[in-house]
This record gives C-alpha cells, sequence and structure tokens, in this order.
C-alpha cells in the first residue's frame, strides 16, 4: 500500500480519540501533535503542516459546541477534509475525449518514469477501449528509443520512432501527423529527461511542444526526491503548459508525502500515482479515494459521518 506508514500512524492517531473518555483541548492537542509528525515523517511541508494544524482547532470550537454532538466524529471528519486539502490543489483534471484525438506530451527529469509511465498509460486507456498509440521523441539517452519499442510491443501498442532521424522535434511531428491521418485517439509523445538547468534541452522541449501542440502536457515526478519536486514542477510549468502530474514511485516510498503535497501546491493536478516497475503499477488518482484508503478500515466510520 502507498505510504502504508504515514496511513497508519494517521489512524492510530486518530483511534486514540475513541479510547478517550472526555473529548477536550488536552486529547486533540496530543493527537494533532501524533499526526503532524507523522506528516513531517513523510516529508510534508513544515508550512502546510502547521496549516493543517491550525485549521482543524478552528474547525472544534469546544466552548461553541452543542452537548449532543458527537465531537470525536467532527474531529475526525476535520482531519480528512484537511488531508484532502494537502494533496488537491482544487484544480480541475484533464481528461481525453472519446472521439477526438488527443496529443498527450510527457516532460520531467532523468529518470524519473516518464517512458514507464507512458505506456502505462496507453495500456490504461487501450484496455478501456481507446485507440492509443506512442511515439519516441527521445533521441538524447542511448537505448531510448528501444526501451519505447519493448514497453509498446508487449502491450501490443502502435509506436514511432527512428534509429536515424536526430531532431527530436521532426520525429514528434511526424509521429503526430501519422497517428492523427490514423484516428488514434490517444497519442503519446514520450520525450527525453530534462532540468531546468539545462537551457538549450528546456529550449528544445518548448519545440516539441510547439510542434506538436498538445492537449495535456503530463509533468512525470518521482516521488523518491521528496519536496524538492515542487521548484522542478514550477520550472517545467513555466516553460511549457504543464496541465498535469504523474507521480512515480510511491510504492514503499516512505518520503512520498512530499512529493504528493509540493506538486499540489503548484496548483498541478495529480492524474495518477505509479506503484510498481510493471506496466499496471497505476492508479487513477483521485483525492478523496485516496486518503480513504490511506487510512483504510478507519475510514468506514468516517463515510457514514
Ligand atoms: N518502483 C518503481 N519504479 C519505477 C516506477 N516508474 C518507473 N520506475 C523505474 O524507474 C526507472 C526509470 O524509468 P524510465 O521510465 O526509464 O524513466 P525516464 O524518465 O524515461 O528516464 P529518461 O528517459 O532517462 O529520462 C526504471 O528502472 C523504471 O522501471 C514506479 O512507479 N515504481
Ligand atoms: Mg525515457
Amino acid at each position: 500500500m502507498v505510504l502504508a506508514d504515514l496511513g497508519r500512524k494517521i489512524t492510530t492517531a486518530l483511534r486514540s480519540l475513541s479510547n478517550a473518555t472526555i473529548i477536550n483541548e488536552e486529547v486533540l492537542g496530543a493527537m494533532l501533535k501524533e499526526i503532524c509528525a507523522a506528516l513531517l515523517e513523510a516529508d510534508v511541508n513544515v508550512q502546510l503542516v502547521k496549516k493543517l494544524r491550525e485549521n482543524v482547532r478552528s474547525a472544534i470550537d469546544f466552548d461553541d459546541m452543542a452537548g449532543g454532538l458527537n465531537k470525536r466524529r467532527m474531529i475526525q471528519h476535520a482531519v480528512f477534509q484537511e488531508l484532502c486539502k494537502l494533496v488537491d490543489p482544487g484544480v480541475k483534471q484533464w481528461n481525453p475525449s472519446k472521439g477526438k484525438q488527443n496529443v498527450i506530451m510527457f516532460v520531467g527529469l532523468q529518470g524519473s518514469g516518464k517512458t514507464t509511465t507512458c505506456s502505462k498509460l496507453a495500456y490504461y486507456y487501450q484496455r478501456k477501449g481507446w485507440k492509443t498509440c506512442l511515439i519516441c521523441a527521445d533521441t538524447f539517452r542511448a537505448g531510448a528509443f528501444d526501451q519505447l519499442k519493448q514497453n509498446a510491443t508487449k502491450a501490443r501498442i502502435p509506436f514511432y520512432g527512428s534509429y536515424t532521424e536526430m531532431d527530436p522535434v521532426v520525429i514528434a511531428q511526424e509521429g503526430v501527423d501519422k497517428f492523427k491521418q490514423e484516428n488514434f485517439e490517444i497519442i503519446i509523445v514520450d520525450t527525453s529527461g530534462r532540468h531546468k538547468q539545462e537551457e538549450s534541452l528546456f529550449e528544445e522541449m518548448l519545440q516539441v511542444s510547439n510542434a506538436v501542440d498538445p492537449d495535456n502536457v503530463i509533468f512525470v515526478m518521482d516521488a523518491t526526491i521528496g519536496q524538492a519536486c515542487e521548484a522542478q514542477a514550477k520550472a517545467f510549468k513555466e516553460k511549457v503548459d504543464v496541465a498535469s502530474v504523474i507521480v512515480t514511485k510511491l510504492d514503499g516510498h516512505a518520503k512520498g508525502g512530499g512529493a504528493l503535497s509540493a506538486v499540489a501546491a503548484t496548483k498541478s493536478p495529480i492524474i495518477f500515482i505509479g506503484t510498481g516497475e510493471h506496466i499496471d503499477d497505476f492508479e487513477p488518482f483521485k483525492t478523496r479515494p485516496f486518503i480513504s484508503k490511506l487510512l483504510g478500515r478507519f475510514q468506514y466510520r468516517l463515510i457514514y459521518y
């Protein structure tokens, strides 16, 4: 399970309310302390954690609360809402339109998981009945085309790339034109890894984007770099029109909370998460179900609140 440790710790803190005979400021304070410590351990930004604590406190006013109200439920509900806010930027997610030719361009740092995730996304839509294909516009890294070709062949997804053409702009353009003519609905363009200090590579990314005019630019973020992803996410967003984020390598990584909340703080909606190296280690990201799953069985009690 993604962020299993964090989920367990928050659940334990929430349960402490059920064990207390009286719910007062002190009990609330102790519970919040435990939750905040768990979030900090998962690398969530200190300011965001502070905000969560303040917001839960201000949602619960012991003096003003009617006697019959279930304080435990109210506190648990407030915590749930605040956890949702941490990973939800409040921006609507982009979705492809059926019957149209949706061009999706992948960008991100070296080794963040772009090529793997391109195949995962293509496979996801293919299984849902969309006509899907892949284009390798990475001429930078040796073996990039072979890697995409191998993934695509395994999943029976049509692909395009070149061993001889060195200009990624030309390959991307040719591939998109070809697949548009053939009425593909999901046309995914993989690009090479780069970071914001590499000016010419950043410029090249803009050229590829201008050439293929994508309907959605997805920034692929490796969860293992934690909060540091925020600065890179912002830089990519400023250069090309990043509309969505996929956070990869969340499997078994205790610090993934940092990446999730930092990316959300850049106002980019997270649309999927990668949870392993295999093609179907991939889940759509929806805030409330994600937090519900994080809290596991405990959540059942909150749902009926
Ligand atoms: N555990 C785990 N590994 C992943 C995940 N996604 C990708 N990887 C691994 O991360 C490594 C890099 O993945 P790639 O897809 O090649 O990354 P990339 O961004 O295309 O790399 P460049 O093209 O060199 O920039 C590979 O070993 C993948 O198997 C994930 O969600 N979980
Ligand atoms: Mg790659």
